[in-house]
């Protein structure tokens, strides 16, 4: 990844101001590595500023709010109108996603140059026209490359942006199971040195009653297509991050060595997530209905069809696997 900094020095040093933004309904991976990352500017005697509505917090969700009401380091935030006020040559930095509509405000890639630095896998509505731009899906999280990019620069990151990065790499990670490798262990070795906290992380991580009765009813819906591939199907609007957070959830039941979700992310369309703990190839499902991913992480959004129709889809390619 030495590469990837020297990249990014350079283009930090080419620019006066930058606007660090991740993607919409954030969560830590996305905030810790965007805090991060400012530091990093911040210690390239930059202005950084963090798009995020802090004067309306109660609209993201409860890790996000904590964190900010423990947040000690002064990072400035702007909005939608707030931005117009920066001066200078600016860059835009987008992480933890690559596409215009998860973000907050996506007119803001119109306005300035941006880069895009993200993990996720490349979806045919990338944001183009970039000055920069940078997927890497092995990595675990944002929050990995940021620490490392920190520690490239020998700097000390923040206790409490130590400490939420580290909560993003174990949201991504599920628990430092999903996409770990040795060097994201190492990646939390170096967050501990640089003062993250584990008991501050332990209650940021916490999620409120509600979240965690929404999260459990879809589990309870949930069931099995074969011996050790099991299904969920979310009912009413969902989110691609809900799909995701289920299907990684389903893995870690019994028996359970691949599992889909299912649900409407918007009108006429349906979205999938395939998680497999290794021995099941869920991208060459994935791939068959138009999506694509890694052998262990894939997924498809599917315009025209039901929840029923695609359901069945996956049932009968389950089934073309045995045979
Ligand atoms: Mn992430």
């Amino acid at each position: 990844m030495e590469d990837l900094y020297k990249k990014m020095n350079e283009l930090i040093s080419e620019y006066d101001s930058f606007i660090v933004m991740g993607h919409k309904n954030p969560d830590l991976d996305s905030l810790g590595a965007c805090l991060g990352l400012c530091e990093i500017i911040e210690s390239f005697n930059k202005k950084a500023y963090l798009f995020l509505n802090d004067s309306n917090l109660e609209n993201y969700n409860s890790n996000i709010n904590q964190s900010f009401e423990r947040m000690e380091k002064n990072i400035i935030c702007v909005n939608d109108k707030t931005y117009k006020k920066i001066s200078g040559n600016i860059l835009n930095i987008v992480l933890d996603t690559h596409i215009a509509l998860r973000l907050e405000y996506p007119d803001i890639i119109n306005k300035f140059d941006t880069v895009v630095l993200d993990h996720h896998i490349k979806n045919k509505d990338y944001i183009k026209n970039t000055r920069f731009f940078y997927i890497d899906t092995n990595l675990s999280s944002m929050s990995e490359l940021i620490t490392y990019y920190a520690k490239y620069l020998n700097l000390d990151l923040d206790n409490v942006i130590a400490t939420i990065l580290l909560a993003g790499i174990e949201i991504d990670t599920n628990g430092f199971n999903l996409k770990t490798t040795s060097k994201t262990y190492n990646a939390a070795g170096i967050l501990l040195d640089m003062g993250a906290d584990s008991i501050i992380k332990q209650e940021l991580l916490k999620e409120t009653k509600e979240e965690y009765i929404k999260r459990a009813t879809f589990i309870s819906n949930s069931f099995m297509i074969s011996e050790n591939i099991a299904m969920c199907i979310l009912n009413g609007k969902c989110t691609s991050l809900e799909l995701a957070e289920v299907a990684e959830e389903l893995l870690t039941f019994e028996d359970v060595e691949a599992s889909f979700s299912i649900g409407k992310i918007d009108n006429d369309l349906i979205g999938v997530s395939a998680r497999s703990l290794g021995k099941i190839d869920v991208e060459e499902i994935m791939k068959k209905m138009g999506g694509g991913g890694h052998s262990s992480n894939a997924a498809t959004q599917i315009k025209g069809k039901t929840l029923k129709e695609v359901r069945q889809e996956i049932i009968d390619s389950v089934k073309n696997l045995d045979k």
